[in-house]
């Protein structure tokens, strides 16, 4: 198999880009099941994938939305993510929607891209966040598709969104819309998560600011329009989120990394000063209908709050963009790391556009509280900051097998890839 393997990766190599589309992975003659959990944050956290652009090569570039999977079950964990950019909107550009889902193949570190045909691919829509989860309990990990189209000024400032399923039967995906894909502010999906939010063992989905859908388990959704956080947002999308129980009690929490972009959208909005910069919130699961207790969020204390000061709109936090949970210091208890953006002034950037990108860590205390903790793993000299980076996506696993957590940058190019903890106890920036 292995001889094989190597003629055909050599008659590949030979092929050029538009043969390299046509290429299927031939089955794996002794499948290896895959490991499937009940969240879309563990299937993203609690598997061996890590991709960085500056450590491999990949036959397309991505960005924005991806996730993995073990889509040919040879063990090697293969990504599912948005390809294609629309000419003219810049290859950076979130808000374009002239691309694709495609899924590129892991074989021992070369990567290949599948077939088109693999995905029922939606044309013209903005993918913003993927997620796998086991939708239908069939035993195989289904897509989640999350759609925002940014308003911008080649579209009219517009907001397209909506809501994709794609079931997975016999190697391929088969879509279904959940929310059809139009314009208006309650389908803009800029983020999302899948748990199980009723416990009724079907896994259910959150969408963009709060919008919940739970499944029915016979192939329907409840799509009751039902908003968490109607007439309570305080200005504040939500851009990133994740569904896990963290305090161990039984029910799904959510964990929501909100945006206000700067002063000028957040208080007309109707947001305050004492919530701006206050981007991590922490909504509480319960066993009634909502499943959340929507009115006593968790706000996460972080270390970047300039309430009070003349600070607060040119250093507060403007968004937060990732979410990692693990736990992290191994006592049992579930711990989060978030990725967050704030505005920045000179020595960085051009002092216009600038961003500070940063992580920082909340270490669980087990009793519905979180203590920030990032000064004490990464040190008070700015180790855990990363001047204009453009970082959205990290990880945090332990990739080189020391019994020691990495924390991993995800995608995108910077002159490092991870932190790693180093003999004094703290982490630091490496290669
Ligand atoms: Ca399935
Ligand atoms: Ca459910
Ligand atoms: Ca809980
Ligand atoms: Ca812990």
């Amino acid at each position: 198999m292995k001889k094989y393997l190597l003629l055909l990766l050599i008659i590949i190599s030979s092929c050029s880009k538009e043969e390299l589309d046509d290429y299927i992975e031939p089955p794996n003659p002794n499948p290896i099941p895959q490991t499937i959990y009940p969240t879309s944050v563990q299937n993203h956290e609690w598997n061996d994938g890590w991709y960085s652009r500056d450590r491999e090569s990949y036959p397309v570039e991505f960005f924005s939305a991806f996730e993995y999977f073990d889509y040919d079950l040879d063990g090697d964990l293969d990504i599912f993510c948005r390809v294609g950019f629309y000419p003219g909107q810049g290859d950076s550009n979130a808000a374009n929607t002239n691309n694709d889902i495609r899924i590129i193949i892991n074989n021992n570190n070369t990567w290949t891209l599948a077939d088109r045909d693999i995905v029922d691919i939606q044309p013209n829509r903005a993918y913003r966040k993927i997620v796998t989860v086991d939708i239908d309990n069939d035993g195989d990990l289904d897509m989640i598709g999350f759609n925002a189209e940014d308003p911008a000024e080649f579209n009219g400032y517009r907001t397209m969104g909506g809501l994709d399923l794609f079931r997975f039967n016999d190697g391929k995906f088969y879509f279904e819309e959940i929310i059809p894909y139009q314009e208006g502010n309650p389908t803009f999906f800029h983020s999302g998560t899948a748990a199980d939010i009723n416990n009724d063992g079907w896994v259910d989905l959150i969408a963009g600011t709060g919008k919940m859908i739970l499944n029915n388990g016979d192939g329907t959704f409840q799509n009751s329009s039902y908003d968490l956080v109607l007439g309570n947002s305080g200005g504040m999308d939500w851009y990133s989120q994740a569904a896990i129980d963290l305090n161990n009690d039984g029910y799904t929490d959510i964990i929501a990394g909100k945006s206000h972009d700067d002063g000028e959208w957040f208080f007309p909005m109707g947001g305050t000063e004492e919530l701006y910069g206050k981007t991590q919130w922490v909504y509480w699961g319960k066993a009634e209908y909502p499943y959340f207790d929507m009115d006593n969020p968790l706000i996460l204390p972080t270390n970047y709050d300039f309430f009070g000061t003349e600070d607060l709109i040119s250093k507060g936090l403007s968004s937060t963009m990732d979410i990692s949970i693990v736990d992290f210091n191994k006592d049992n208890l579930l711990d989060i790391f978030v990725l967050s953006h704030s505005p920045i002034n000179p020595p960085y950037g051009d002092g216009s556009s600038s961003q500070l990108n940063l992580i920082e860590y909340y270490k669980n205390n087990g009793d519905n509280t979180f203590t920030n903790e990032t000064w004490n793993i990464f040190g008070t000299d700015g180790e855990n900051e990363l001047p204009n980076s453009g970082t959205n996506y990290w990880k945090v696993r332990d990739i080189d097998n020391d019994g020691d957590l990495e924390i991993l940058l995800e995608v995108e190019e910077y002159p490092f890839t991870h932190f790693k903890k180093g003999s004094t106890g703290q982490y630091y920036k490496t290669k």
